[in-house]
């Protein structure tokens, strides 16, 4: 048997599409955004993705204050790669969605490969009471909501990001993103390794079918080569199994509270780092091993976490 392959593991504790009522283990506090991405990092999450909410209502934010309460103790406590949000939340404006990334300069921050649809209200049918009049309005909203990631747009954040040294996830919501992507290949604006975040399973992206990963997978190969490093995230119930397949086939994953609220069929996820055991134990049933940061970070040519600032 060949040496096992290394598998990075990010985990994406909150972020914007759940809201605070959705689960009572959903991180909204810095002290608890904190706790929960050091507590994935100990699990085996090589990478954390980073949004912040606002401590009073968990309302998405992307103001640098809020970040700066919880970035340096996760720095502190741990060696992970931090990548920190630019996609915000949907209902942002790009610049205040860019905010957090140009204060910090981090390593690797997310980049939204398209402008699309973003379909939150079903979700509304699933919570039966909400705690606040905003997380009603953020779902509700959703129906006629575009994000906006327009080729102007990811330029701006490719050019303004990457001239402090800052590295890419791309998220890859649909096949046309791949196309998008390798247009700023080919304009040079994107340097390899790239890491192909590919999102399966929200409203408005591909969908969660194994057809789709594998659709994503052979458009990837083709138009990137050897340049690329794969990624899977599958949102809700398509986490793990999604993960699982794209393991078995060379990608890395994504989980994270963000993602997913779930652990398994009706059962609510306690933890990020509960996710971060569940497919770690899938991967080391694969034979596969885990990825370190530093191991991370050299797949990923990163610059250092101590370029970063904060
Ligand atoms: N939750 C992901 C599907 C971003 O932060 O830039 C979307 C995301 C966007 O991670
Ligand atoms: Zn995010």
């Amino acid at each position: 048997m060949s040496k096992s392959r290394k598998v990075i593991i990010t985990c994406a504790v909150t972020g914007a599409i759940h809201t605070p009522s959705m689960s009572p283990h959903l991180p909204v506090t810095p002290a608890e955004i904190a706790d929960a991405a050091i507590g994935a990092a100990e699990a085996g999450a090589a990478i954390i993705h980073l949004h912040a909410r606002d401590p009073k209502d968990g309302r998405p934010t992307q103001d640098p204050a809020v970040f700066q309460e919880f970035l340096p103790r996760i720095k502190t406590s741990t060696s992970a790669v931090i990548n920190i949000t630019t996609g915000g939340s949907p209902h942002m404006t790009v610049q205040e969605r860019l905010r957090p990334a140009h204060h910090f300069q981090p390593e690797l921050a997310s980049l939204n490969m398209g402008s699309m649809n973003f379909g939150l209200y079903p979700m509304l049918e699933r919570t039966k009471e909400f705690k606040h009049q905003w997380e009603i309005d953020h779902l509700t909203n959703s129906r006629d909501l575009v994000f906006k990631n327009t080729f102007a747009d990811v330029e701006y954040i490719l050019t303004s990001c990457g001239a402090n040294g800052t590295r890419f996830e791309f998220e890859c919501y649909d096949i046309s993103h791949l196309y998008n992507l390798a247009h700023f290949v080919d304009r040079k604006l994107a340097t390899p390794p790239f890491f192909v975040q590919s999102v399966f399973g929200l409203l408005g992206g591909i969908g969660g079918h194994p057809e789709d990963l594998m659709h994503m997978k052979r458009t990837a190969d083709r138009l990137f080569g050897a340049d690329f490093v794969w990624s899977i995230l599958g949102a809700g119930r398509n986490q793990i199994p999604l993960a699982t397949m794209g393991a078995a086939q060379g990608s890395n994953v994504r989980v994270g509270l963000e993602d997913s609220l779930w652990i398994g069929p009706g059962r609510l996820a306690e933890s990020n780092a509960d996710q971060v055991r569940k497919i770690r134990m899938v991967l080391e049933g694969l034979s596969l091993e885990i990825a370190t940061p530093d191991e991370a970070r050299q797949m990923l040519a990163l610059k250092g976490a101590s370029e970063v600032k904060f």
